[in-house]
Parts: C-alpha cells; sequence; structure tokens
C-alpha cells in the first residue's frame, strides 16, 4: 500500500512558545510551517470579539497568502473574578507590546486581595483550520485558579500564576508533555488531530 505523505501545513504565528507545543503534539505527522517561513506575510490585526474569531481571521488571512492549509491558535485567559478579563485581551493585558512578565504582573495587581478560593480561572484555546475546501474550528479549556505569587520556571506567559489543582503545581512546574496532556492547548490540539483524521487528511 502506498504510504501517505506527511500534510503540510503553516501555523499562523511567530510565537516560538506555541510552536514548541504544537509540534510536541504532532510529532511527524505534519510538517508544519510558522510565519517565520514567510517573513513578507504583514502583520494581521486580531480584532475579533472573541479567541475563535481571531483564530479564524489569523487562518484565513495566511492561507490566502500562501494558498496552503492553515491553522491558527488563539488563547485567552478567563478570570472569574474578573468577570472574564484579560480574555481575549491576554497578550495586551498591560498595554500594547507587553511581555509575559508585564502581563503576569499586571494580573497580580488587578487581583490584589481577593482571596484564594475565589481567584478561579480557565484557558480556553480555539484553533481555526482553513483550506481551499473548508474551515472549521475546536476548542479546548482548563480550570485552575490564580496564585498569590509565581511559582516554577517552565512554560511561558501566564503559567507561573496557573495552578492545577489535580497535580498541584502550576503550569509553570511542568514540563512541555506534562502540561500538553492536560492543557487548554493541548486538549484543543487533540481535538485537531482527531478531526484532521475524520476529515482524511491524516
Ligand atoms: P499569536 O497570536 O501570534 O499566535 P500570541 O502570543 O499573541 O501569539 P495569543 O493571542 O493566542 O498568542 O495569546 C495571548 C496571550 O495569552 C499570550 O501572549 C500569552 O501571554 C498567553 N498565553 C497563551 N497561551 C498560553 C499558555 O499556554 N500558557 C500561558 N499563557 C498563555
Amino acid at each position: 500500500m502506498k504510504k501517505k505523505s506527511t500534510a503540510t501545513i503553516v501555523l499562523a504565528t511567530h510565537n516560538r512558545d506555541k510552536i514548541r507545543e504544537f509540534n510536541a503534539k504532532l510529532g511527524n505527522r505534519i510538517q508544519l510551517k510558522t510565519l517565520d517561513d514567510f517573513p513578507d506575510f504583514p502583520e494581521v490585526a486580531e480584532n475579533g470579539g472573541s479567541i475563535r474569531e481571531n483564530a479564524y481571521i489569523k487562518a484565513r488571512a495566511i492561507h490566502a497568502h500562501t494558498g496552503l492549509p492553515a491553522v491558527a491558535d488563539d488563547t485567552g485567559l478567563e478570570v472569574d473574578a474578573l468577570d472574564g478579563a484579560p480574555g481575549v485581551y491576554s497578550s495586551r493585558f498591560a498595554g500594547e507590546n507587553a511581555s509575559y512578565r508585564d502581563n503576569v504582573q499586571h494580573l497580580l495587581k488587578q487581583m490584589k486581595g481577593i482571596p484564594q478560593e475565589q481567584r478561579s480561572a480557565r484557558f480556553r484555546t480555539s484553533i481555526a483550520y482553513v483550506d481551499n475546501q473548508e474551515a472549521w474550528d475546536v476548542e479546548g479549556f482548563v480550570e485552575g485558579c490564580i496564585l498569590k505569587e509565581v511559582r516554577g520556571e517552565g512554560g511561558f506567559g501566564y503559567d507561573p500564576l496557573f495552578f492545577f489543582e489535580p497535580l498541584q503545581k502550576t503550569f509553570s512546574e511542568m514540563d512541555l508533555k506534562e502540561k500538553n496532556r492536560i492543557s487548554h492547548r493541548g486538549k484543543a490540539l487533540d481535538a485537531f488531530i482527531h478531526t484532521l483524521k475524520n476529515k482524511k487528511h491524516l
């Protein structure tokens, strides 16, 4: 039987941390290109009202530019005590061009005085896929709570504040494999792989 060739998909991001998590989950089943492979691709305004909309905006734009199957991940942290903020504004919570550290410090400041039992939160990831035949999306989320100080060295973004009760660890205290097994992105990627298989792309 002829061996199926590896699918090539463009992931619409420059974010190295995201790319690492995608590659760890997808392994060699998919050849992943990224925006680094398309240096003339212009910046896209992520002005959707939801992470799902933003994922489609990014995936459609890079598909239009390259003609290749495209995928995009948009992720938000939803803190219940802040009415779901930062949500779709997670990357710019502390302002345009904020660093991970700026956003972490800003979140701690916004949550000052909120007791631990009222610090529930979740990460939510929307992954959108677009090619010249179809467009669909999947989602993953994980429940946790926001600590009052950072813990751990791994991961990225808000990971050092995000405590996952079942393992009694922050996401920054997990290695990539462990985080990918239970995280918002890991679950969205499981659904993504499942759907690719169902649609015979894998
Ligand atoms: P792209 O849009 O280019 O993919 P981005 O960094 O802007 O990259 P998002 O808008 O999806 O990514 O994510 C918003 C922010 O949420 C991001 O800057 C991080 O601070 C945070 N974030 C995303 N995924 C995370 C994760 O797995 N753990 C912790 N924080 C995360």
